[in-house]
């Protein structure tokens, strides 16, 4: 295949020491973890009691997928115009009863999610797991850390339950399962108490974990948050309280765009994490003002990201996932814009002359380091990304047409 645009950029990139079908090569091999609750505002089926936990998904663009099967439709729609394989995140409130049967979270059973494994077989899909410990009726305020005991230990159960989900998925699929635990607990107003809540927090993380599990093939990382909505004075699962869990527990953290204090960049955390952690977990989203959840941009920071994890050669040690939920656009194009935009951003990572640039800051060049790096900026990629498309079979820059149609054919009609 003579693709001469991208072969005018493959010499333009081999001349700063760039190989771009290396790069491609590398590109294709790298596998995103797709979030399935953009499809329908974080709703999932087994429940009725609508999003709480302090987020919220804005909007009411029509079309939301709102049984397993458009769901699953729309996720197919989407992945056709993603380039590459990559992983489906589910959560557990997306568990699938058959004849209006209805299991509660804490007996949730592999058996709820063979319809998903069904559907990640056929397509050759990874699949990661979340317990849900939102949108529930025992969900009001705390719970991992409640002091009722009768409501902490239907969610330490909910979380062992999972584990085994997470198990079933990993076996079934042949891959590891990450399973991320994120709560929502946390209070309005200022604490009387924070240290009890969190210690409760702790037993329960330690008890879930205490459930045999094969650690080869479920990976579990911890979410920390700053505050949520509704929960704005106090955090169970701050970022301290999650990242020395994590490290004392041997499981993985996770880091979340939203969950910082508006100036804090994971960017800039994530080289602190190489340093101590052999896995970190990434939600890669968009936090406009607050944890909005805005989608994914081709931005500055999701760009920084990308480049921390390339140029420290860590691709294989971060777990990367996408988590945003904007229920104002169509929610297919959310999908696409966002994980496309992530695997542009880490391809552009890739076109980087990583040791050059490092090379430059070690003798203290920084002027050139600033001048070079503002000439790549203008560099080609846009053409490499084009290729990777063609190779991937996936529409270029043109991709929106196919969601139009899809609205007007499919979405419409719901
Ligand atoms: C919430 C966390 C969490 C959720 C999903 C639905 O602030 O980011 O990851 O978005 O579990
Ligand atoms: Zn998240």
């Amino acid at each position: 295949m003579k693709n001469n645009r991208y072969e005018q950029a493959k010499e333009i990139y081999s001349k700063i020491g760039i190989d771009t079908d290396e790069v491609i090569k590398t590109l294709s091999k790298v596998c995103i973890s797709m979030h399935c609750w953009q499809g329908d505002d974080v709703r999932g089926f087994d429940t009725e009691s609508g999003l709480s936990g302090g987020i919220q998904a804005t909007g009411n663009y029509l079309g939301r997928a709102r049984t397993p099967d458009e769901l699953m439709q729309d996720i197919d729609k989407a992945f056709s115009l993603i380039p590459g394989k990559h992983k489906l995140n589910l959560h557990a409130c997306y568990a699938v009863f058959g004849n209006g049967g209805h299991t509660d979270r804490d007996a949730l059973e592999p058996r709820h999610f063979q319809k998903w494994v069904d559907f990640a077989k056929k397509r050759g899909l990874g699949l990661d797991f979340n317990p849900t410990f939102f949108s529930h009726p025992k969900a009001n305020g705390l719970t991992l850390s409640s002091g009722d005991e009768e409501i902490r230990g239907f969610w330490v159960r909910h979380g062992k339950a999972c584990l085994k989900i997470s198990e079933y998925f990993a076996r079934e699929l042949s891959q590891p399962c990450v399973m991320n635990i994120w709560i929502p607990d946390g209070m309005k107003d200022i604490p009387a108490d924070r240290l009890t809540p969190r210690l409760r927090f702790k037993k329960s993380l330690d008890e879930i974990l205490s459930e045999p599990y094969d650690k080869e093939k479920v990976h579990v990382c911890l979410e920390s948050k700053v505050f949520g909505i509704g929960l704005e004075s106090y955090t169970v699962g701050s970022a301290e309280f999650c990242l020395n869990y994590a490290n004392k527990a041997g499981i993985v953290p996770l880091m979340d765009n939203g969950h910082y204090h508006p100036t804090e960049q994971v960017s800039d955390k994530i080289s602190s994490m190489l340093a101590f952690f052999d896995k970190i977990a990434l939600h890669i989203t968009r936090a406009v003002r607050w944890d909005s959840d805005h989608v994914v941009l081709y931005d500055d920071e999701t760009r920084e990201t990308a480049k921390e994890i390339v140029a420290n050669n860590a691709l294989d040690r971060v777990i990367i996932a996408t988590d945003y939920f904007d229920a104002d656009i169509n929610r297919i194009a959310a999908w696409v814009i966002g994980m496309r935009n992530v695997q542009k951003a880490i391809l552009n990572a890739l076109l980087q002359p990583a040791d050059k640039l490092k090379e430059m800051q070690e003798r203290g060049g920084f002027t050139e380091l600033t001048a070079f790096r503002e000439e790549l900026k203008t560099f080609p990629l846009g053409d490499v990304w084009e290729y990777f498309c063609e190779v991937n079979n996936v529409p270029k820059a043109n991709w929106f047409g196919e969601v139009q149609k899809y609205e007007n054919e499919v979405l419409k009609c719901r």
